[in-house]
């Protein structure tokens, strides 16, 4: 599986192994364990991209529709990227990041704002 880490261990043969197979030394095969350890994933940031024409009152909406944020919260935001020119939504991992990503841009067209939403690589 992608992202998977796969480590097969075979316990010692000898006489202390009587682990699952419980045939050590013998001429029979050991069982061997396959293990599957999970990385941790990689992790994207969603940011808004500031422009002299979307509302910022639609901006405010987006945070709040897409990012979970409250009004306090998208409204400082909003203002971040009013003012910085770029500024972030969230952290997610690549898939919910690409989603929140399109959906953005998508509302956004569907609205006819030129808002830009984009996500990198932390
Ligand atoms: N600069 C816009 C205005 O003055 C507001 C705005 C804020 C636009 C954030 C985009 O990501 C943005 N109406």
């Amino acid at each position: 599986m992608d992202g998977d880490l796969t480590l097969n261990w075979t316990p010692l043969a000898g006489p202390t192994n009587n682990g699952p197979g419980k045939n050590p030394a013998n001429g029979t095969a050991l069982a061997t364990r396959t293990k599957t350890l999970r990385k941790r994933p990689d992790l994207y940031r969603v940011l808004l991209l500031n422009d002299d024409y979307t509302p910022m009152e639609f901006v405010v909406h987006v945070l709040m529709r897409f990012f979970n944020k409250n009004e306090e919260q998208a409204t400082q935001i909003m203002l971040h990227v009013h003012h910085n020119g770029v500024g972030e939504c969230g952290t997610y991992t690549f898939e919910i990041a690409e989603t929140k990503v399109t959906q953005v841009m998508d509302f956004a067209r569907e609205n006819q704002h030129p808002l830009q939403c984009v996500m990198e690589k932390k």
